[in-house]
């Protein structure tokens, strides 16, 4: 580790502004000679004191001091707290002094974090876990975000980086013996277990990406003729007069944008403007603006006039906008539906959106539509890209194992093995893999 690594770091913890209590964390070889700098002592380890901090011989706050000694704290080093006043004057005269102190120097961002994992307080899934965690927006994500930090990607990931393990050391034994004649059911073994194996890696990897949706939240673009209610759905999901609405055909221009919990998932809504064929300039570039917005949404939701006879050709139009998933509204459903209402299918609803009960109704199947099936099963352990691709490439790899003949070429799939066990070790940030397995290896061959 670099000098300036074990520098002692400071920052503010609580988000800037006025507050009750802003909490200062220290933490470094020096954490524990802070207090000191405002004449106050340090508490002992695992202990709390209450205590002026003074400067110049004036006060300049009475607070809260905490203090975590080595490896017992969240960073595995030497932590002081300083829970002070919130007051913007506080908190600068205690950043300024601490700053102005040799041996201390303020946090780079994650900086704190970063030093917990490199003393192995937490590995790579747990520090994505606490990001999403501070990230959180609902309790789907809190709740998806506790697993992670406590464990429920990087415990099956280390058990199958260990059967990998044990599935190379006799893989190895293969080697040793290639020229004598091993049991056909070592090899037979062998192959079941690495089945079962990838079997297990296919079962996460066919979670439709719940974990991913969750985690990164969807965004649903209105889309319909002029007229047809968009802005008053919004209105209605959003719980206020988000948008402008009006008889007059054309009222939406820009693109509005509202956050919504969909059954746990942060949606983004957006209304954008009625397509229609006439159109001045101003609202063919509004149009032009809803036609981009359709092509990057999740789901397209198309709003349609239930009421208008014209809605199938509507309807058609839409579909030739976009190729995105769609799900079809026909609205206005108190005015009465068009008779061509007869030909709705499954992935049609009709409501009115003046309706509160209609508009729950719309809530519910948008987040039915939304949440696979699965998607409170605890077996969804992927919550990133990242995972994903690791799980993928260990998964493949396994595939390819299986395809070598191992009594014949067994060192064929033991490369196989390890690029497997790479790639799972990027998962947790194992970045020792290779040299773990070499180790492993030498321990467990037999006659070598
Ligand atoms: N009866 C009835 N009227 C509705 C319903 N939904 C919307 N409206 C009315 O239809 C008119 C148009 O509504 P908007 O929400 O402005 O429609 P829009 O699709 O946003 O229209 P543009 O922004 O011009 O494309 C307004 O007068 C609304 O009050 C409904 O379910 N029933
Ligand atoms: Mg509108």
């Amino acid at each position: 580790m670099s000098q300036a690594g074990y520098q002692t770091i400071f920052a503010i913890a609580t988000p800037p502004g006025r507050s009750a209590i802003a909490v200062i964390r220290i933490s470094g070889p020096t954490a524990g000679d802070a207090p000191a700098l405002f004449g106050a002592t340090c508490p002992a380890a695992g202990q709390f004191s209450v205590a002026r901090l003074v400067l110049d011989q004036r006060v300049i706050d009475q607070a809260i001091l905490l203090f975590m000694k080595a490896p017992h704290s969240s960073t595995g080093e030497d932590v002081c707290e300083i829970h002070c006043h919130g007051s913007r004057a506080v908190i600068d005269v205690l950043l300024a002094r601490l700053g102005a102190s040799d041996g201390f120097r303020m946090a780079q961002a994650g900086e704190f974090t970063r030093r917990g994992f490199m003393n192995g307080k937490m590995d790579l899934s747990g520090v994505e876990g606490l990001a999403d965690l501070i990230e959180a927006e609902t309790s789907t994500q809190l709740h998806q975000a506790w697993a992670q930090i406590d464990g429920a990607l990087r415990a099956p990931v280390m058990a199958w980086r260990g059967e990998l393990v044990q599935l190379a050391a006799q893989l190895e034994a293969l080697i040793d013996f290639a020229d004598e004649d091993l049991p056909a059911m070592v090899e037979t073994a062998l192959r079941e277990s690495t089945g079962d194996l990838r079997a297990a890696l296919a079962s996460h990897l066919d979670d439709g990406g719940a974990g991913e949706l969750v985690r990164d939240g969807v965004t649903i673009a209105l889309i319909g003729p002029v007229n047809a209610g968009k802005s008053t759905i919004l209105n209605a999901l959003a719980g206020r007069s988000a948008a402008i609405v009006s008889e007059e055909a054309g009222t939406t221009r820009d693109i509005i944008q509202i956050r919504l919990d969909l059954g746990g998932i942060p949606a983004t809504i957006l209304d954008t403007a009625g397509i229609r064929d006439e159109s001045g300039t101003i609202e063919a570039e509004g149009i032009r603006r809803s036609v981009e917005a359709a092509g990057f949404a999740n789901l397209v939701l198309v709003i349609l006039d239930g009421s208008d006879p014209a809605w199938p050709e509507a309807r058609q139009k839409i579909d030739r906008l976009t190729s995105q998933p769609k799900f079809y509204l026909l609205n206005k459903a108190d005015r009465g539906l068009s008779a061509a209402h007869a030909g709705k299918s499954g992935q049609m609803l009709s409501i009115s959106a003046k309706d509160p009960a209609d508009i729950e109704k719309l809530i519910e199947t948008l987040a039915k539509l939304l949440v696979p099936l699965n998607h409170a099963d605890a077996s969804v352990i992927i919550t990133r890209q990242r995972h994903r691709d690791a799980m993928q490439e260990a998964h493949d790899a396994l595939g390819r194992a299986l395809g070598h003949d191992f009594h014949h070429g067994p060192e064929l799939a033991a490369e196989d093995f390890r690029v497997a066990a790479v790639a799972l070790g990027r998962i947790t940030g194992e970045i020792d893999v290779e040299e773990l397995l070499g180790s492993i290896f030498s321990a467990f061959c037999i006659g070598k």
